[in-house]
C-alpha cells in the first residue's frame, strides 16, 4: 500500500469514528426447553441467543446501531419481531409487525439500522402475539457521551414474571373466565372472608357497582424473576461502593414493588431520562417502565433487592454486598376488599393531601421558547421557575387518584410513583403550536375478558389520527379496577404532575385504578406508532391503537402489510360447562369474540323424582336454547335465537343485562308473544364453597307447566374446573358434579 493511500484510509477511519461508530449485534430467536420456576420443565419457551432474558445491548449516544434478528423457530410458520422499547427511531425500525416493520418469518432475518439519539436504560421485546411472556425480552443500556452519574459499579436488573403454562393457554383460560386464576393465586373473594375481615359492606358495595373488587393482576404466575433467576447474587460489593442499578420491568402483566435492604435508594433516572434525584424506600414499577437507582453499600453485609409482585403472590431476590444477608420486609398483601370510595377517602387523609389528586398542572405555552428540533432531541432550557403556575380551566375534570398512598418521611418517599418525578430541565413546546386534546377511557370486562379504549377494541377502531406540529394532550381516564401502564412508541411524553414544566418525560405511564393521567407531547416524529397498555393480555384483547400522523402513509411492502395488520383480527374463544346431578343436568357451550357470542344450552330436570320411569321423556323434562348475542357495552347485549321448551320450538328475541349486585339477566319474548325472564348468579360463600342460582319465570303458566323454575346448587371446589355438591330444583334435591372447560 502506498503511503499516500494508507494516510488517506487512516483519515477516513478517523473521520468515521469521530462521527459515528457502528455497533453491531446478532440476535437469534429459538425454541427452548427451560425450567425457570424450578418446578417444571417446559418446551414452549423462546430464547434470544440461548438466554432468558436476552443479552444486554450496549451503545453510546451517537452510535449507529446495526442489529440483525434471526428467526430460527421450529414451530409451523411462527413469525418473530423485536421492538426497541423507548428508542427514538424511524418508524420502519420500530419493530412492530404489520404496523411498522415486516415480520420475520422462520428461517429469515432482518437487519435494523438506526442512529442512537439518546442515552439511558431501555429494553427490547417481541411484539408478536404473546412471545414476550415466553421469554423474548432483554435490556438496552445507552451511555451518554460524557457520564454525569458517577458510580463504582453498575448492573442491569430485569424483572419478569413466569408461568409454567404456555401463554397461548393462559389467554384461552382468561377468555373462559377473567377470574380463572383466582384459585391458583388464592385471591378468591368470598362473603365469609369479607365478613371475617369486617369488610362485608365493601364487598357488597363493589358488587352493587358490578366490580369484583380491586384486581391487581389477572394471571397466576409460577415465579417472579430477576435476570431470569428467583434468587441470585447480583454484585459482590464492598462497604462504601456506589452501585448503579438499571431496573427494568419486563414482566408481561405484573407490577412490582421494588425495595432494597430496607434502606432508601436514590432514584436518578426514569424511563431512560435523568431526573432530579429523589430518595425512595420503594418504587412501584409498572410493566415496561425503567428506573435507575444509586445505592451505596453501607457495611459488610449482603443487601437484598426485592421485587414483590403487586398482587402479593410472590417475589424475586438479588443480593448486593457480601456477608450476612439483610432481607427486605415482606410487603403487605393488597386489600382484596378495597372499594373505590375507600381508596379515595384514604387519599384525603394522606399527608400529601391534594398532592395525590390526579395532576392538573398548567403549562404556560405562551412564554416558552422554541423547542430544539435537532436530531438529538435536546429540550430547550429556560431559566425560570415554573412552580407557581395557575391552573387552566380547559383541563379535564378532577378525579381522585387511587394509587397506593405516597407518604413521605423526611425527604424519603415511601412509594415512588410518577407523581414524585421531576425533570432536570423544563420541557417547553413551541409557543404557536395548537393543542390537540384526546381522551381515552380505559375499561374492560373481566367476565368476558375484553379490554378496550373508549369502548372499542383495536380491531374495531385501529387508527388514532394526529397532525404534525401540534401538542397532543391525551387524558387517560381509567374506569376499571386495574392498573394500566400506557405506552406510546416513538416518543417521549411528559406526564403532567405538580412539577409544572418540570413534569417528567416518560414512554410508559401508570394509570391507576379509577384514576386519571394526562400526557403531552409535541408531534415531530412523523410515522405511525403503537399506543397500548403494556399488560400483554390487555393489549392482546384490544387495549391498543395505532397513532398515525396525517402526513404519513405506509409505503411499499408496509402499505400491503398494514392492510393485513393482525390487530384487526378478532379471534374466537370457547367455554363450556356441564353439570350432572341425580335430579338435574345442564350443558352450556359458547364461542365468542370481543362483542359477538354464540351460545347453546341444554337442560334436563328429573320431574318424577324417585318414581323411576323407564320412558326417558316422561321422567325428564328437557329444554334448550341456541342464542346469538351482540354485546353493546360491558353490561348490555341483544339476543336472537331459538328455544325448545314444553316440547315446542320457538324463535326468540331479547335483551341481556348485567344488573347491579352481579345478576345476569335475559328478558326474552318468543314468536307467540310469550315472555321469559332468566336470572343467574353465583355466590362465593368461602374460598371453596359457592352456590349457583338459576331462576326462570314464564308468566302466564305457559303449556300448563310451572311458571317459575329454579335450580340452586351448593358446591365445593378447590380449583376452577371441577366442583361437586348438592343440587336443589323445584322438584327435588340431588347430588352431582360440575365441570368447566
Ligand atoms: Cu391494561
Amino acid at each position: 500500500m502506498s503511503q499516500k493511500l494508507f494516510m488517506a484510509s487512516l483519515l477516513v477511519m478517523v473521520a468515521s469514528t469521530s462521527f459515528a461508530k457502528t455497533v453491531r449485534y446478532e440476535l437469534t430467536v429459538r425454541n427452548e426447553k427451560v425450567n425457570m420456576s424450578g418446578n417444571k420443565d417446559v418446551d414452549f419457551a423462546l430464547s434470544v441467543n440461548g438466554g432468558i432474558p436476552a443479552p444486554t445491548l450496549e451503545f453510546t449516544e451517537g452510535d449507529d446501531a446495526e442489529i440483525t434478528v434471526h428467526n430460527e423457530l421450529q414451530n409451523n410458520n411462527e413469525e418473530v419481531s423485536i421492538h426497541w422499547h423507548g428508542l427514538l427511531l424511524p418508524p420502519l425500525e420500530d419493530g412492530v409487525p404489520y404496523v411498522n416493520t415486516p415480520p420475520i418469518f422462520p428461517g429469515k432475518s432482518r437487519t435494523f439500522n438506526f442512529p442512537i439519539r439518546q442515552n439511558g436504560t431501555y429494553w427490547y421485546h417481541s411484539h408478536t402475539m404473546l412471545q414476550e411472556q415466553k421469554g423474548v425480552f432483554g435490556s438496552i443500556v445507552i451511555h451518554p457521551k460524557r457520564e454525569t452519574i458517577k458510580a463504582d459499579e453498575e448492573a442491569v436488573v430485569v424483572f419478569s414474571d413466569w408461568s409454567d403454562e404456555n401463554a397461548d393457554q393462559i389467554i384461552r383460560n382468561l377468555k373462559k373466565d377473567g377470574d380463572y386464576y383466582l384459585y391458583k393465586k388464592g385471591t378468591l373473594r368470598s362473603y365469609f372472608e369479607a365478613a371475617k375481615e369486617g369488610k362485608l359492606t365493601n364487598q357488597l358495595k363493589n358488587e352493587w357497582i358490578r366490580m369484583g373488587g380491586m384486581d391487581l393482576s389477572d394471571v397466576g404466575y409460577d415465579a417472579f424473576l430477576i435476570n431470569g433467576k428467583r434468587d441470585s447474587q447480583l454484585i459482590n460489593a464492598h462497604p462504601g461502593q456506589k452501585i448503579r442499578l438499571r431496573l427494568i420491568n419486563a414482566g408481561s402483566s405484573s407490577y412490582f414493588r421494588v425495595s432494597l435492604g430496607n434502606l432508601p435508594m436514590t432514584v436518578v433516572s426514569a424511563d431512560g431520562q435523568d431526573i432530579a434525584p429523589v430518595q425512595a424506600n420503594e418504587i412501584l414499577i409498572g410493566m415496561a417502565e425503567t428506573y435507575d437507582v444509586l445505592f451505596t453499600v453501607p457495611d459488610h453485609k449482603n443487601y437484598e433487592l426485592r421485587a414483590s409482585s403487586q398482587d402479593g403472590t410472590g417475589y424475586a431476590s438479588a443480593f448486593i454486598g457480601m456477608g450476612e444477608k439483610v432481607r427486605v420486609r415482606e410487603v403487605e398483601k393488597p386489600d382484596q376488599y378495597a372499594t373505590m370510595e375507600h381508596s379515595m377517602a384514604e387519599m384525603d387523609h394522606s399527608e400529601m393531601g391534594g398532592m395525590e389528586r390526579a395532576p392538573r398542572q398548567d403549562m404556560d405555552h405562551s412564554k416558552m421558547p422554541e423547542m430544539d428540533h435537532s436530531k438529538h432531541k435536546k429540550i430547550a432550557v429556560k431559566n425560570e421557575d415554573h412552580s407557581a403556575h395557575k391552573s387552566n380551566s380547559t383541563e379535564p375534570e378532577l378525579r381522585a387518584d387511587a394509587t397506593p398512598m405516597t407518604k413521605t418521611s423526611g425527604d424519603v418517599v415511601d412509594t415512588l410513583t410518577v407523581d414524585k418525578l421531576k425533570a432536570l430541565t423544563p420541557i417547553n413546546f413551541p409557543k404557536d403550536a395548537k393543542t390537540h386534546n384526546l381522551k381515552l377511557v380505559l375499561n374492560g370486562d373481566m367476565r368476558r375478558y375484553v379490554w378496550h379504549m373508549n369502548g372499542k377494541v383495536i380491531s374495531q377502531d385501529r387508527l388514532l389520527p394526529i397532525a404534525p406540529g401540534e401538542i397532543v394532550r391525551i387524558t387517560y381516564q381509567n374506569d376499571s379496577m386495574m392498573h394500566h401502564p400506557m405506552h406510546l412508541h416513538g416518543h417521549f411524553f411528559r406526564v403532567l404532575n405538580d412539577n409544572g414544566t418540570y413534569s417528567p418525560l416518560k414512554h410508559t405511564v401508570d394509570v391507576p385504578p379509577m384514576g386519571t393521567r394526562t400526557i403531552e407531547f409535541y408531534s415531530d416524529e412523523v410515522g405511525q406508532w403503537m399506543l397500548h397498555c403494556h399488560n400483554l393480555f390487555h393489549m392482546d384483547t384490544g387495549m391498543a391503537r395505532v397513532v398515525r400522523y396525517s402526513n404519513f402513509q405506509p409505503e411499499g411492502e408496509m402499505a400491503h402489510l398494514d392492510k393485513h395488520d393482525h390487530h384487526m383480527m378478532d379471534p374466537w374463544y370457547s367455554k363450556g360447562k356441564t353439570e350432572i346431578s341425580s335430579n338435574h343436568m345442564e350443558g352450556n357451550f359458547r364461542v365468542s369474540q370481543s362483542w359477538n357470542e354464540f351460545s347453546a344450552r341444554i337442560e334436563g330436570a328429573n320431574i318424577k323424582g324417585k318414581n323411576f320411569d323407564y320412558n326417558f321423556r316422561d321422567q325428564w323434562d328437557s329444554e334448550g336454547d341456541i342464542f346469538y348475542r351482540r354485546w353493546i357495552n360491558n353490561w348490555a347485549n341483544v339476543i336472537v335465537g331459538g328455544t325448545y321448551y314444553g316440547e315446542k320450538s320457538h324463535g326468540v328475541v331479547g335483551v341481556g343485562y348485567f344488573l347491579p349486585m352481579m345478576f345476569e339477566t335475559n328478558l326474552l319474548v318468543n314468536h307467540e308473544g310469550q315472555f321469559r325472564l332468566d336470572v343467574e348468579r353465583k355466590f362465593q360463600w368461602t374460598k371453596t364453597i359457592f352456590s349457583g342460582l338459576n331462576f326462570t319465570w314464564r308468566p302466564g303458566n305457559q303449556n300448563g307447566e310451572h311458571p317459575t323454575e329454579f335450580d340452586l346448587s351448593l358446591m365445593y371446589s378447590s380449583q376452577w374446573a371441577w366442583a361437586g355438591g348438592l343440587m336443589l330444583t323445584n322438584d327435588s334435591l340431588g347430588v352431582g358434579l360440575e365441570y368447566q372447560f
